[in-house]
């Protein structure tokens, strides 16, 4: 049976894990699904953008790699930044590698992404053990993984059986894994509709959500905020439709666009929550 809508505080207080939990009370808290992923790559452009979206989100998204003049005090500003507005922090690292390798990435290095990251992500594609690698690392600190079960771009492969098994690995290890990164609700895929009650209670934060253009020219695809909260989502990551696609970030837009994208999240909660 498909579970009713239920509010982001009831299933707070509900949750099993720690980093699921944090997130819920953080949405509701905030009063915002709003993720934004700030993918710029100099440091200054970076923490502009996070003190400035920060009011107006529960969750930052980074891909630290990217960040040209990356030195490791940038992660403690970050931290600060964190406090400061009350969000979480998501490096969507994409692990895909074995167990060890993968722990060793999450670890180590000069980024050390487990010491900071609340959440992370992890492609299923090598299997269980890419969860038990990275659960060996963050279990202990109290972090949560999201599997990528779909992806917004066109021409994904990961769809039908792919997906399916995906949720099987997260359901399987459901005291690390808080839910995926995929562009519907993922409860009750894979079990049997007339035998089992679904008590799957997994996040899913959806990127590929834009206001304003549907694509870009390099095959990413955009649904309203609107689409993906009824399509079952729970948080709309937003990149370029916040930050703009120019050199120059206009910060006064940025926030212009943070709450506008904030507001529209909120409302289509709103509206589910009606119904
Ligand atoms: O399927 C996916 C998964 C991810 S995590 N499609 C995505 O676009 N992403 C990420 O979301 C991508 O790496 C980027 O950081 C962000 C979308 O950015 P935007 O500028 O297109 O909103």
């Amino acid at each position: 049976m498909p579970h009713k809508f239920r509010s982001y505080a009831e299933r707070a207080q509900k949750h099993p894990n720690a980093a699921a939990r944090a997130l819920l009370e953080t949405i509701d808290r905030k009063k915002s699904n709003l993720c934004v992923s700030v993918d710029v790559t100099a440091k200054a452009d970076f923490l502009n953008i996070i003190d400035v979206v920060g009011p107006y989100v529960c969750l930052v998204k980074t891909h630290v790699d990217i960040i040209e003049d990356f030195e490791p005090s940038i992660i403690a500003t970050l931290q600060d930044l964190s406090k400061k507005h009350d969000f979480l922090i998501f490096e969507d690292r994409k692990f895909a590698d074995i167990g060890n390798t993968v722990a060793l990435q999450y670890a180590s290095g000069v980024h050390k992404i487990a010491s900071w990251s609340h959440i992370t992500n992890a492609h299923p594609v090598p299997g269980p053990s890419i969860i038990t690698g990275l659960a060996s690392v963050g279990k202990p600190l109290g972090r949560g993984l999201l599997l990528l079960a779909e992806m917004s771009t066109k021409g994904s492969l990961a769809t039908g059986s792919y997906t399916e098994e995906a949720v099987k690995m997260a359901r399987a290890h459901n005291d690390f894994v808080i839910g995926f990164i995929a562009q519907r609700s993922m409860n009750g895929i894979g079990k049997n509709p007339d035998d089992v009650e679904d008590d799957d209670d997994f996040l899913v934060l959806t990127p590929g959500v834009g206001l304003d253009v549907k694509g870009d020219a390099m095959g990413q695809q955009y649904r309203t905020p609107e689409e993906v909260l009824t399509a079952g989502c729970d948080v709309i990551i937003v990149g370029r439709g916040i930050y703009g696609k120019g050199a120059d970030v206009d910060i006064q837009a940025v926030q212009a666009q943070a709450e506008r994208y904030r507001a529209a999240g909120w409302s289509a909660y709103e509206k589910l929550l009606q119904l």
